[in-house]
């Protein structure tokens, strides 16, 4: 498999986690290269170097041998015994505004990680890295419309091209219709928000996964953002209209209204039960990643609700009296309002804290601003109906 084949190079030297290790970098060498020696040393200068600097790859295999050389995961300085990490490099779809522009933000601030910000939006996104006053060098926009899978795999060719690294990805935008009255569809004709907050992720990912399992960062992680409304064990998930997948037929009939429906489970189109739906498939897609690819990849598969962000664009095609009564309605009635500050310091825990490397998990956070792994819906923890989903998604996106 081309998972297993890809993950011979760098595995030499990656340290992995739980219980499998890797030649220490000190050990390694690499087309007779030995990386200890080679004399760039001073890895924090690895994400200033301009896109110039990065190669287009010509097989991926040669260009992750030279990443690698450049960069290595860890370097052990020998003069001063210590070891130091290079910036780790971490997509976020949908980093132009909201939660992926504030975990942006957060990351970037920490020194140690440089975004990619995959965005449909080039221009809003640049203003609004300006105006979130991220470094410039902490920063690269690409351009990612998650509703075309033409501009998914033109955005992965992108990145490979790039040369970067992959260490982390965050599937996080999304796009809510809660006053449609007809779907409306992407490019490949699948209803919108499915279409957008599922398909469009799960083909990004799956493109994507290769490269993630090449990188020699200590700690890579696929984290797909999920919902407590997607959540029927919870209050704010039996809010009508609830996520119901039913038998998947609507999926399976390309959700074109066409074959069958517009929605997951066949029914009418309502766009407020499809988010919730399109939430649902994330949850369940990150639970299969894990039960697929984790042991192979030691890669970190997790899912979070970051709280109620109340005041993001989410909401922005709601009736102006719900945009006005929400925020105050999650704040002082459920008090489970969130800033976008604080979320996007979740979403930043989720990718690169120390403590959250367990794989399979969703992520909430309790009143003291704790992380703890939460219980999913019994529709939302679903083995049986996360394979059918992704056997059906595989081949909508043209994968199967
Ligand atoms: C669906 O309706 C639509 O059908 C669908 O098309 C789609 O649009 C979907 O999710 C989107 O919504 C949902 C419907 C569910 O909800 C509503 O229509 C109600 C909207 C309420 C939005 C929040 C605004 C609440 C305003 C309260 C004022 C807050 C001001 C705060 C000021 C604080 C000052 C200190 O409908 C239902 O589920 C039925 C329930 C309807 C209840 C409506 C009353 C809401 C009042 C809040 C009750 C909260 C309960 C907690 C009580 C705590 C008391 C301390
Ligand atoms: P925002 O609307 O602020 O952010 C959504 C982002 O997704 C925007 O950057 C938007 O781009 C982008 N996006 C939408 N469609 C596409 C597309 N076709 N291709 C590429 N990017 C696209 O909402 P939030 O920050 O609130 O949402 C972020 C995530 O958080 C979502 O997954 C949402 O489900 C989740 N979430 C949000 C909660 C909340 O209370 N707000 C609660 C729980 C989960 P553009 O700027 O161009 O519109
Ligand atoms: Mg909800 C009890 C707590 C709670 C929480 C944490 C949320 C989160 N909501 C709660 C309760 C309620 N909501 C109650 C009691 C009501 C009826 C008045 C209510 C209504 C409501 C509406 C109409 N809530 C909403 C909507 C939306 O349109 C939002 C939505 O469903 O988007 C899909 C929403 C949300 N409530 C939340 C959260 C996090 C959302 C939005 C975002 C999301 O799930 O991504």
């Amino acid at each position: 498999m081309a998972l297993q084949a890809a993950s011979l190079l760098p595995s030499a030297f990656s340290i992995q986690k739980e219980g499998k290790t890797g030649a220490s970098v000190k050990d390694s060498s690499l087309f007779g290269v030995s990386l200890a020696d080679h004399p760039k040393t001073d890895f924090s200068s690895f994400a200033l170097k301009s896109k110039r600097e990065f190669g287009p790859r010509k097989s991926s295999a040669v260009v992750r041998a030279q990443a690698v050389v450049t960069a290595p995961a860890i370097n052990s300085d020998t003069a001063q015994g210590k070891k130091t990490l290079r910036k780790g490099t971490a997509v976020i779809t949908g980093a132009s505004s909201g939660l992926g522009l504030a975990a942006a933000k957060a990351l970037a601030e920490t020194g140690k990680w440089h975004v990619i910000m995959a965005c449909r939006d080039f221009l809003k996104a640049e203003k609004a890295a300006k105006s979130a006053g991220i470094a410039k060098e902490s920063y690269t926009i690409m351009h990612l419309d998650l509703a075309s899978l033409d501009s998914v795999r033109q955005f992965v060719d992108n990145f490979k091209q790039s040369g970067r690294p992959l260490d982390v990805l965050v599937c996080n935008a999304a796009v809510y219709q809660p006053t449609a009255k007809q779907p409306s569809f992407t490019a490949d004709g699948f209803e919108l928000s499915v279409g957008t907050n599922h398909l469009g992720h799960f083909l990004l990912s799956r493109l994507l996964l290769d490269d993630m399992n090449q990188s020699d960062y200590p700690s890579k992680r696929l984290i797909i953002v999920g919902s407590i409304t997607g959540n029927t064990n919870t209050l704010a998930g039996n809010v009508p209209p609830k996520a119901n997948l039913g038998d998947l037929r609507g999926l399976a009939g390309g959700l074109n209204e066409l074959n069958s429906s517009a929605m997951i489970d066949g029914g009418d189109f309502d766009g407020a039960k499809a988010y919730k739906d399109s939430k649902v498939c994330n949850m369940l897609t990150m639970q299969e990643f894990h039960r697929r690819y984790h042991e192979d990849t030691g890669i970190t598969f997790a899912s979070l609700y970051p709280g109620c962000i109340a005041t993001t664009g989410l909401f922005r095609e709601h009736i102006p009296l719900f945009r006005l009564l929400f925020p105050p309605f999650q704040k002082y009635i459920t008090k489970g309002f969130v800033s976008e500050e604080e979320a996007g310091k979740r979403l930043a825990q989720v990718v690169s804290d120390p403590s959250l490397t367990k794989s399979g998990v969703y992520w909430s956070w309790n009143k003291a601003s704790a992380s703890f792994g939460n219980q999913l819906s019994p529709e939302a923890s679903d083995a049986e109906k996360a394979r059918k989903i992704w056997e059906l998604s595989e081949k909508l996106v043209g994968l199967a």
